[in-house]
């Protein structure tokens, strides 16, 4: 495999990049603490995210679902951005125009000061009623009550996030597949580059001329795709890129 990782070779090319868009998934909340799905601490007790993660399951057990993002926003409160997260907010400021796209539910980027923020798959601080939609968010760790239960209406709480099979929302699906059709430089940051429509983002990029960038400690489906595949640490990669960044814009 000829070498992906010429880090001078992309801060050449970043250095004429105007619109700039990056996808992040699980991994780049792994060094803030926040289990992976894939990886060995991404297990709920015995359970698969797939299998709690889905209309269905939420039907047979709301309890038992709500049980499991009880413990995630348990998990997820006392955690703070890491480094990789704190260049990408910087990152908001310093390309003319630079969008995040994120599959984490975590809040995160948010928490790290990004402002520009398309939650694919939704927000584990928000939650929803399933009788009048409505969204609102809540902090509470651990919830009052599980199965929650709307204070308008009485009906059932849902956590307001993307499962399997449901669609995502249209207007943020939409935002996502124009910016990156629209880009020259695509990051993908921390994911296995398994779930759909997300991973599809790099490779309508790439087939619009956008370079792919990424960056994770092993390969991935999309490793062949891209131009440049960083082995490491997003906590690691982003500040090495950052710091030459910083280097040729104060020349
Ligand atoms: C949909 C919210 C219309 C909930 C999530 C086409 C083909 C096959 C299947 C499908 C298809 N189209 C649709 C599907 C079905 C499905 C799908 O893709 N299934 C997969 C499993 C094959 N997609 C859907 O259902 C989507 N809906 O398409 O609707 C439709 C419906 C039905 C049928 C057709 C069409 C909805 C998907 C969204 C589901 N909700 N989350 C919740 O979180 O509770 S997905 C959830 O899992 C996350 O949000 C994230 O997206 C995904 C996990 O992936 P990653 O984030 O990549 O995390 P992972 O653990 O896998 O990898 C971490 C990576 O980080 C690793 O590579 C690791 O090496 C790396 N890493 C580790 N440490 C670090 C690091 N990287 C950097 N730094 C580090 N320090």
């Amino acid at each position: 495999m000829e070498n992906k990782d010429n880090l001078n070779s992309l801060i050449e090319i970043l250095k004429g990049a105007e619109r700039v868009v990056i996808l992040t998934g699980a991994g780049i909340s792994a060094e803030s603490g926040v289990p992976t799905f894939r990886g060995q601490d991404g297990l709920w007790k015995t359970y698969r995210a797939e299998d709690l993660a889905t209309p269905t399951a939420f039907s047979h057990n709301p309890q038992l679902v709500w049980e499991w993002y009880d413990w995630r926003r348990g998990l997820i409160c006392s955690k703070e951005p890491n480094s990789g997260h704190k260049v990408i907010a910087r990152w908001e400021k310093f390309f003319p125009s630079f969008h995040l796209i994120t599959q984490n539910i975590d809040g995160l980027h948010q928490k790290a000061g990004s402002k520009k923020v398309f939650e694919l798959h939704g927000n584990i601080w928000k939650i929803r009623c399933t009788e009048e939609d409505t969204v609102m968010e809540n902090h509470d760790t651990p919830l009052r009550e599980i199965p929650p239960k709307c204070p308008e209406c009485g009906a059932l709480l849902r956590p307001h996030v993307v499962w399997f099979g449901e669609s995502l929302e249209s207007s943020v699906l939409h935002n996502a597949f124009y910016l990156s059709a629209n880009c020259q430089v695509i990051f993908v940051v921390g994911t296995s580059a398994v779930v759909q429509p997300a991973a599809s983002l790099p490779l309508t990029a790439a087939e619009a001329g956008a370079k792919i960038v990424e960056v994770n400690p092993t390969s991935t489906p999309l490793t062949a795709y891209a131009n440049f595949s960083f082995r490491g640490g997003a906590g690691e990669i982003l500040p090495l890129i950052d710091e030459k960044l910083r280097l040729i814009s104060s020349d």
